[in-house]
């Protein structure tokens, strides 16, 4: 796999089979969340709660995806999209979280890859973007063992239904926010802050990862391919003193070598469970989960948005997704930055890319998510001029180009998102996609960033 060097003309090109794609998850454009006897999940609930999501915001309508699905592929087809990166609604397919499939549920995900394909676009499927069926919540949630039991039972489900059509499957999304956001600091669903759980429900979701692995090998053509995807840390000392270097330490290991290190080496890195032993004895880890959980797969998926500096601070003694890191503290990067308050550096997706490719990965990557946020808007002209997403998405993939150039093999890259949706924790406020979506009429209309993606697309390149 090669990447040509700049040309004459200034452009970079990419591989002939390289994978340009746009992502989006169930919960956050579906809506119709009590249609076809879908169950609720940890977000129905959450969102419903007062004061948890900004605006009292919820996922009930979204960007009406599941009503609309015909006409968002045919979008997809316009835009020239050769692959499509979706999650599947575990409470679609279980509206419990166990038991025998809603046939409607898998219908739908049905139909939708048969669009896909009829339109000539690649599924690439995601088993898990948050939403866990309600009732698995009331039994212990991502805290309990047989959390990962069940998921891998969903995973055989869905890979039995739809394997013979979907060729690039990934257990989870982010693990890291499941178990962080979700159990420590309480930002997302269930809403916890109790950072021992945190690390539970991070070894139950790897666990799960590792079951369904097997589920879907099981069930699944030889040819098809599994992954998993982690949002992965730039992390970079904001002052140079021990102290900052051992927050980055820290960070490092709780935001990427807890994961990597079970899935690529089959431990759990030393100084993490160290630096937690006032927190958990660990003894949720038991004879032959680490061999689980690192079976192996077939590619990474790699999310990337910002970096992350850190120095050493004083504790707040609020929640944060951080277990035992009360007295690291978070410095914004000075610069520009996205409506999120992201700082924009694209040379911080270089750092992971290179650092997971030299330390951990013989197989492949895929960058399956990368995008920003602005404050775009709809202008006179029935236009959104949103010049600095192309600007943000422009300088990522030149650094992607490079990690190619260099030898990195990385596979393919995902805007996110195809369509504005629903941000968690700030609902409908932000919006990340290449199409701006009109929440009152659901009218789609492209961004000029959707216009510039389709001849990335087309010319498989981009100009610097
Ligand atoms: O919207 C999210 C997505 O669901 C997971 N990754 C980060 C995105 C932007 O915050």
């Amino acid at each position: 796999m090669t990447a040509t060097r700049p040309q004459a003309d200034g452009r970079l090109v990419f591989p002939t089979n390289f994978m340009w794609g746009a992502a989006t998850a169930a919960y956050q454009i579906e809506g119709s969340t009590t249609v076809d006897g879908r169950g609720p999940s940890i977000w129905d609930t959450f969102a419903h709660t007062p004061g948890r999501v900004d605006g009292g915001d919820t996922g009930d309508v979204a960007a009406e995806h599941y009503r609309n699905f015909r006409d968002d592929v045919a979008l997809m087809a316009e835009l020239g999209l050769p692959a499509y990166r979706f999650s599947v609604s575990w409470p679609r397919v279980q509206p419990g979280g166990r038991g025998p499939a809603n046939a409607a549920g898998l219908d739908h995900y049905s139909r939708l890859v048969d669009e896909l394909l009829a339109h000539s676009v690649t599924p690439v499927l995601t088993l898990y973007h948050w939403d866990l069926p309600q009732e698995l919540e009331d039994a212990g949630g991502w805290g309990v063992r047989d959390t990962a039991a069940r998921f891998a039972e969903y995973a055989e489900l869905v890979g039995a239904r739809l394997g013979d059509r979907v060729p690039i499957w990934t257990t989870l999304n982010e693990p890291w926010c499941s178990a962080f956001l979700g159990y420590a600091s309480g930002e997302h669903a269930p809403g916890r802050t109790d950072p021992a759980l945190s690390l539970r429900a991070a070894h139950h979701l790897l666990l799960a990862h590792g079951y369904a692995t097997h589920a879907l090998r099981a069930v699944l053509p030889a040819a098809a391919q599994v992954s998993v995807t982690l949002n992965l840390c730039a992390v970079m000392p904001a002052v140079t003193s021990p102290a900052a270097t051992n927050a980055v330490r820290r960070i490092d290991g709780l935001g990427n070598r807890l994961f990597l290190d079970p899935l690529f080496r089959g431990h759990y890195p030393a100084d993490v469970q160290r630096d937690t032993r006032g927190l958990t004895d660990w003894s949720f880890v038991v004879s032959g989960d680490m061999d689980v959980i690192s079976s192996p797969i077939d590619m990474l998926g790699v999310n990337y948005y910002t970096p992350t500096l850190v120095d050493a601070g004083t504790p707040s003694g609020a929640p944060s997704p951080w277990p035992a890191c009360a007295d690291v503290r978070f410095v914004s990067q000075p610069g520009p930055a996205t409506a999120m308050g992201w700082a924009i550096d694209a040379q911080g997706l270089r750092n992971v890319v290179h650092r997971v490719h030299e330390e951990y990965a013989p197989i492949p990557l895929m960058i399956t998510e990368n995008g920003a946020a602005f404050d775009d808007e709809l202008g006179s002209d029935g236009g959104v001029r949103d010049h600095e997403r192309i600007s943000y998405l422009r300088d990522h993939l030149a650094v992607v180009h490079e990690a190619i150039e260099s030898g990195v093999d990385l596979r393919g890259y995902f805007v996110w998102s195809l369509l504005d949706n629903f941000e968690w924790a700030y609902g409908y406020s932000k919006r990340f996609g290449i199409v701006h979506v009109d929440y009152p009429t659901q009218r789609r209309v492209w961004k000029d960033s959707a216009y510039w993606y389709r001849q990335v697309i087309n010319t498989n390149g981009i100009d610097v």
